[in-house]
Parts: C-alpha cells; structure tokens; sequence
C-alpha cells in the first residue's frame, strides 16, 4: 500500500546519500520532496506540514550537515518523524481484567465482522478462551455471517434472541461469557453508510450496557482521508480507545494510516492485511516507519516464520544448526515449509532489500519462485539419500545424473546447490539472532 510512498522517498534519500556533504539548500530541496511525496500518499497536509518543518529544523544543526553521513542522518531523522507520526510504540488492546470487553463499530463494511473473527482468531492462538457476540440485529444475514466465521475460529458466539435489543445481548452475553470463565468478548455491532444518531444512539447504550474496556473503530483504508473524519466523529461520540485499520493490503495510498494517529491521537491497534482470518497483524510504528522507508521488516518476517513453522521441526533445525548440520534434506523440508508459510508477496514486503530490488523480484515474478520450489523438489528428490546428508558428495558425475534423473540441466542442480550454500549461511545467521533473543526464537 505504501508502495508509491516508499519509492519516491527511497529516490529522495538515494540523491542525498550521493552528497558527499550537505548544504542547507540540499536539505530544503529535500523536504520539499518529501512534502510532495506525502502529499501524494494523501497525507493531512497539516499533518504533512509539521512532519517536514519537524525534520527540516532537525536536520539544519551541525550534526547533521557536519557529519560524515549527512544523508544517513536525515534519513535518520524522517525515521524517527515517521515512527512518532504512526504513534510512536506499539499499543496493544486492553486485555488485564476477565473477562475483557472489546466492542467493534463503524461504518457499514469496513470490515467488522471479519476482524472480530480475526481478533477471535489471533487471541485464541494467544491461549486465550474467546466469545463472539452478534450485536448486529439489524440483519441476519450477519449474525449468520459471524456464527459462520466463529465455527471456522472454532469459538463461541452469542446471538440475539427474536425481538431481543442490543443493550439485552449485551448484558446477556456478559452473563455467559462469566459463566463460560472467558478471557475476551468481542462485540460485533451493525454499520450504517454514514454516522447518523440511530446507529451513534444503538451504539452508546450497548457502551452503557456492557462498559467495554476496549472501544475500537474499524476502518477501511480504502476510504482515504475520509476515513481520519470518521475516526474522530466516532472517537467525540463514544471515546474510542484504538483503531483497526483494514484493507491495507489493497491499494489505498497510505495517508490515512500516517494521519490516522496525529489527528485523533487514538493509537492503530492492528491491521487487515486480507480477507482470510489469519491476515491480521500487530501494528508497529517503527516497523511500518522501516517497511516504508524500505528498510524491511526482519522482525516481523521471523516472527512470521515463528507462527507458520512447524515447532517441532523449527527445534530440530535448531539443534542441527547448532551442530553445523543443516543439509539438503533439512533444505527440502525448508522450502516447501516457506512456500506454505508465506504469501510470496508478504515475504519480499518484509525483506530488507529496496524497493527497487523487489520490483525486479517481482517482474521476474512469484511464478519462478513456485518454478523454483517444484524444480528444487525435483532434483532433490534424485538425490540418493546420503547425498542430501552429505552435499559435498555431489561432484560433477554425480550432477550430471541427478540433473536427467530428474528432468533437469546441470546448470539447475548447480544453481540449487549454491542456494542451498546460501539458505545454510542464512540459516545460521537467524541461529545465531535466536540465541540473542531472550527465549530464542521458539515462543
Ligand atoms: N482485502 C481485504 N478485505 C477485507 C479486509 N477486512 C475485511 N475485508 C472484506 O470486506 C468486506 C466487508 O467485511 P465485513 O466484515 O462484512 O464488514 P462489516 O463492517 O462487518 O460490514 P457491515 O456488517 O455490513 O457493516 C468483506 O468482503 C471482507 O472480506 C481486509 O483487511 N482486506
Ligand atoms: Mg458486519
């Protein structure tokens, strides 16, 4: 979603990184540049405007233009801006007491329904019992849709009675997520086009009824600056304690995201990234403020690794990169666990490698990345099973036999070998990132 952003930033700073010194006209041009990129992603320009006077008046003392990477320090500088700008530290909903009220509202498809049944889904994972509750009485189609997606999540849900009123599901759903002893209720509330008194009056006495600690807007990012108005008629109505942005996987310009918290001062949450229930993610100032200045976000795809591999088979490789063992065989097991883990297009968001770089990815397209992985099980699959343990076995007449025996050129055994020499440098590297890391990478 940042895409167009986080390019015209990138080319801002790579001309700032050929100075060898900066003069106070680079950095004004500079700024100027940036303003107009933000502007671009439609950005608040208020909020467009104390970001750059911010930057700009940092970046004009000595310690800045004096040192000897001038361009990394402003660089540095609009970092630090954005990640204060996206709200600086990560703010996780209130979940301290038992059971823990969560209400979603806003308007009519911003996503509601679907993100309760994420959040349902994500806190489950967390260990924690959940209960789903449809106060949306205005259609049953949708407290059908949500006892639909509950029975994917596999957790509880609460519906109206005939002729029951929001307030009543409310405090009977509070009853019976007591009696249940669960952790979380999350309320999923009905939308209308626009905030009008009806849907803000329904909303205020299911406040009243359940007292919800958590009081979160769901809003689409599609919507683009409206959505910013929307925050803050909802946030003057009923006190809003965070914001869930959804459809970032779409392709909305990113303003929003970037005004969202320094014009309602409500922290994101979370976002949606998709329509399945598993693309939900923690929201991160500093890792979003990296992912768009193209810095990659390397935490964020080991923990993405975490959730996906398989634990058992993630000790194992532990242990065997520990004793240096890592082989074709833990390879194999590694790629088809990657092409089931991620999206291709997640992986390369995450990687640190430019924009730039992951356009060339790209072009050259998720398919060879597939190509790849079926071609990688092909010859590895010829491989005698003492040649997937030993690799240093595989000399030149041995290439050549598993290149026919598996449909395949030598040059493609060859090229998969030296992947395979890459993956185990990585592989290590992330080893040696897990021993650093209080409690390694396993949770
Ligand atoms: N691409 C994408 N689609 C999403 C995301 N979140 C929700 N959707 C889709 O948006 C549409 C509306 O989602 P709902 O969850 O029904 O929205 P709602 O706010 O409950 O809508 P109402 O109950 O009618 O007010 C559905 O088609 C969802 O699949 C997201 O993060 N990304
Ligand atoms: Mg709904």
């Amino acid at each position: 979603m940042f895409d167009a952003l986080s390019s015209s930033l990138q080319r801002v700073f790579k001309k700032l990184r050929g100075y060898g010194k900066l003069s106070e006209r680079n950095v004004q041009e500079a700024m100027r540049e940036v303003r107009v990129a933000l502007l671009e992603a439609d950005v608040h320009y208020e909020v467009v405007r104390d970001f750059t006077a911010r930057v700009r008046e940092q970046c004009m003392g000595e310690a800045v233009l004096d040192s000897i990477t001038p361009g990394q320090q402003v660089v540095k500088r609009v970092h630090e801006a954005l990640v204060d700008l996206l709200g600086r530290t990560r703010r996780d909903p209130d979940l301290s007491v038992r059971p823990s009220t969560v209400m979603l509202l806003g308007l009519h498809g911003s996503g509601k329904t679907t993100t309760a049944a994420k959040l349902a889904r994500h806190w489950k994972k967390g260990g924690r019992n959940v209960l789903l509750v449809a106060a949306d009485i205005r259609r049953p189609a949708a407290v059908e849709q949500l006892s639909i997606l509950a029975g994917q999540v596999g957790c509880e849900v609460v519906t109206p009675q005939a002729g029951e009123r929001v307030p009543a599901i409310g405090r009977r759903a509070l009853a019976a997520a007591r009696e249940r002893a669960a952790d979380v209720v999350v309320f999923d509330t009905g939308g209308r086009f626009q905030i009008d008194e009806e849907l803000v009056a329904e909303l205020k006495d299911l406040h009243e009824a359940v007292e919800p600690r958590n009081v979160i807007l769901v809003v689409d990012a599609a919507i683009g600056q409206e959505s910013v108005n929307v925050a803050q008629s909802f946030h003057k109505e009923l006190g809003l304690t965070g914001i869930i942005m959804t459809k970032l996987d779409g392709d909305a310009r990113g303003g929003a995201a970037l005004s969202m918290h320094a014009v309602t001062g409500c922290p994101i949450v979370m976002v949606g990234v998709g329509e399945k229930l598993a693309e939900l993610e923690p929201f991160h100032p500093d890792r979003m403020a990296s992912r768009i200045l193209g810095m990659g976000d390397v935490v964020g795809l080991v923990e993405k690794a975490q959730e996906a591999i398989d634990l058992k088979d993630m000790a194992e490789l532990e242990k065997r990169l520990r004793k240096d063992s890592f082989d074709l065989d833990d390879f194999l097991k590694q790629i088809r666990q990657m092409r089931k883990a991620f999206g291709f297009d997640s992986l390369l968001e995450m990687l640190p490698i430019g924009n730039e770089a992951r356009a060339a990815i790209r072009g050259r397209g998720g398919e060879d990345m597939t190509r790849f992985a079926k071609q990688a099980e092909a010859i590895l699959s010829s491989m005698t099973r003492k040649e997937r343990r030993r690799p240093k076995l595989i000399d030149g007449s041995r290439r050549r036999r598993i290149a026919a025996g598996s449909g395949t050129e030598v040059s493609d055994v060859n090229e998969l070998l030296r992947r395979f020499d890459q993956a185990r440098k990585m592989a290590k590297r992330i080893g040696k990132l897990s021993k650093r890391m209080p409690g390694g990478l396993l949770p």
